[in-house]
């Protein structure tokens, strides 16, 4: 875990630096706002593992794994602002605590932030580092888009889906993965190896969150039990269930239908996901893209200690989230 450890610190004390350097600047104290409240860093953690998957010469990795942060944070800032967000990491999103003009003006300056951190990445590797990140930065507004396209619909496919989850989260992860590869000097087919890790890896991770939402535990989640049902969100449960579901029970999903208490619209729901067998979906599609990830893992051509701190994140991942 001792690696682990040492990158979150170097990450950590990167970020400090950044926020120190932004000062007292107007537009910046949103963007020291946002990356002081926490988040668990799973995106710059990759590219550091993927770059020590292949060198030992870290250093050069450092400023893409802090671009990747601060763009992540961008995208939440803005995404906050189209769901109307009061929260976030459990503290006031940045339009509630400024208003929303300042949250799109800060969040435009963090893009660009970013983008200066990322042309810090050594000259030969930066053609190839800054095409995937403009390739990843474009699928991610693809996927938000999906997002909000499919909140009106009620014919979304399980497999259309998963594609939004796709563009919308995971190709970041892969993208993190990828950069982190290219720098430490990895083959194009174990940089694709590791992206098509991430890809998967986030989307069985997405999966499970959905799942969690309605059957897990809210002390250990942290979340309101049932919130995706009261709230009517497309998810693989709530779209399984839509694909068998009567006149009756689509009413019920989508919110059309009126209900005594919200306890007694979760209870009705969950009727009917049992009745069509969703959990057992969710969690068998999400364990299969658990294993596609760790296949692909194994594809590396490095040797299996390389790939331990890969295989810890993963796991320390896990228990905060499962
Ligand atoms: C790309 C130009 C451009 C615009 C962005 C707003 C938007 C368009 C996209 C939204 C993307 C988004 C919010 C995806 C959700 C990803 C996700 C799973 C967030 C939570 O990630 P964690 O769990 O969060 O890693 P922490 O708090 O740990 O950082």
């Amino acid at each position: 875990m001792e690696k682990l450890e040492y990158f979150q610190a170097l990450i950590q004390q990167k970020l400090e630096g950044f926020c120190r350097k932004n000062g007292e600047e107007r537009i910046l104290q949103p963007v020291n706002y946002i990356l002081q409240l926490g988040g668990k860093r799973v995106r710059p953690m990759l590219t550091l593992l993927a770059a020590d998957a292949f060198t030992d010469e870290l250093e050069p990795a450092v400023y893409p794994a802090i671009a990747l942060e601060i763009f992540h944070n961008f995208t939440l800032m803005h995404d906050d602002i189209m769901d109307n967000a009061p929260l976030r990491r459990g503290q006031p999103t940045v339009h509630e605590k400024w208003n929303r003009d300042v949250a799109i003006l800060s969040g435009d300056a963090m893009l660009i932030q970013a983008y200066q951190l990322i042309i810090k990445t050594r000259s030969e590797c930066l053609p190839p580092v800054m095409q995937t990140f403009n390739t990843t930065a474009l699928e991610v507004c693809q996927g938000q888009q999906l997002d909000m396209d499919f909140q009106d619909r009620t014919d979304v496919s399980a497999a259309e889906y998963i594609e939004m989850i796709r563009l919308k989260t995971s190709v970041l992860l892969g993208g993190a993965m990828k950069i982190g590869a290219i720098i430490g000097g990895a083959t194009e087919e174990d940089q694709k190896h590791l992206y098509d890790f991430a890809i998967a890896l986030g989307i069985s991770f997405q999966l499970w969150d959905d799942y969690l939402d309605t059957y897990g535990d809210g002390l250990k989640t942290g979340k309101q039990v049932g919130g995706d049902i009261l709230a009517n969100k497309k998810t693989l449960l709530s779209i399984k269930a839509l694909e068998h579901a009567s006149a009756e029970e689509r009413d019920l999903i989508v919110g059309a239908a009126s209900y005594i208490s919200n306890d007694d619209k979760i209870a009705r729901v969950k009727e009917v996901y049992a009745k069509y067998g969703v959990a057992e979906f969710i969690k068998t599609t999400a364990g299969d893209y658990h294993r596609t990830a760790l296949e692909k893992l194994d594809a590396l051509s490095i040797a299996a200690p390389k790939k331990e701190g890969i295989l810890q994140l993963v796991d320390q991942l896990k228990e905060r989230t499962h």
